[in-house]
């Protein structure tokens, strides 16, 4: 009898993103720590490659949720046309409704983005907890045409509606100890299926340096396609530093903390070898698993060359000086 063997490994992508979905915490943190043995972590392999978009899917938004009124547009992308509503919306990572690409489209209508309250903390002098529309109202909506680039090296042109993440910021009165910003996802097990089998450690936390929270391309996020943000894109309100990887932006925010020293941010806490405070886009620093020099803009057929600060070069003095191969 003719036996098949195998030249790859035996185990398929999919059914180690299976597999991390039903690891406990502790099981899943200490193969994190074997460094090299090359565990595709859930949001991190690159299973399955991204589906183009069915022919004639535009751009054009097909969704119900209510229009936005929106200021200035800026076409920050190249020149690039947006991705389309349907890879935007149904091609996420969002690991509080599941570690699949497709989980947070089907399992994030259980999230309820009003009423909803933000709290803002730590090193400032104006803290408050803020219902969404006190904190959103008092600034005027703009669209900023942005790249976003997933660590997993894959990429989208994205549409976002919201405000400038300084002029948010600034409200609150960071006092002079304030060097860092910290922002807390919610972590509801009523709202979030996933958030007892705990893949992540959770609530989800993120954080940026306080000047390149203050930089003018950082962005609060409160809509896509001139519309209400969906559930699965981290609705009602995201961070979006585009020269970064998209992990640093945290979704569904209830908390922003102004903090002295370097924030515990989630990826970081759970694989620091893989996973940098900075998580600045480089495509010469790879990923300890895959190379970064590259990307596969979704919807489109070839892999293209991922651009230093993701193309956003206007954020190089951020980091004069510093040694960007450590500093990851
Ligand atoms: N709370 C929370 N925020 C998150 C994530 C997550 O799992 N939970 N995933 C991050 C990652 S890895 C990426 S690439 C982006 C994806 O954003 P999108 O689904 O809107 O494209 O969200 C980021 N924000
Ligand atoms: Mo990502």
């Amino acid at each position: 009898m003719l036996i098949r063997v195998s030249p790859q490994h035996p185990i398929k992508p999919s059914e180690i993103t299976a597999e991390a979905v039903h690891a406990d915490r502790r099981q899943f943190l200490a193969r994190m720590g074997l460094a090299g043995a090359g565990l595709a972590l859930a949001g991190c392999s690159e299973a399955k490659p991204p589906v183009p978009p069915a022919a004639g899917a535009g751009p054009a938004a097909t969704s119900a949720l209510p229009a936005l009124e929106v200021g200035k547009t800026s076409a920050l992308a190249g020149g690039e046309k947006p991705s389309s509503y349907e890879d935007i919306t149904h091609y996420n990572n969002y690991y509080e409704f599941g570690t699949d690409k497709s989980d947070p489209a089907r399992n994030a209508a259980t999230l309820r983005p009003r009423p909803w309250t933000v709290l803002i903390d730590g090193e400032c002098d104006a803290p408050g907890q803020l219902d969404l529309d006190a904190l959103i109202k008092p600034h005027a909506l703009e669209e900023r045409i942005y790249r976003l680039r997933c660590v997993e090296a894959w990429s989208m042109v994205i549409p976002w509606v919201g405000v400038p993440l300084a002029d948010l910021l600034k409200r609150f009165k960071p006092n002079s100890k304030a060097k860092f910003v910290q922002f807390f996802s919610l972590a509801d097990a009523e709202q979030m299926p996933m958030i007892r089998r705990g893949v992540l450690p959770y609530p989800y936390r993120e954080g940026l340096r306080i000047d390149e929270a203050m930089h003018p391309l950082a962005f609060m996020v409160v809509g896509l396609y001139g519309k209400v943000l969906p559930n699965q894109n981290g609705a009602p309100i995201r961070l979006m530093a585009p020269w970064k990887y998209g992990f640093k932006a945290a979704k569904s925010i209830v908390r922003i903390r102004f903090t002295e020293t370097q924030p515990e941010t989630t990826w970081n806490a759970i694989g620091a070898a893989e996973y940098g405070f900075y998580g600045n886009v480089n495509p010469e620093v790879d990923h300890p698993r895959w190379s970064q020099a590259s990307e596969r803009r979704l919807g489109e057929l070839f892999r293209k060359p991922t651009l230093m600060f993701n193309g956003y070069p206007e954020v190089a003095p951020l980091y004069a000086g510093m040694d960007l191969r450590r500093y990851y």
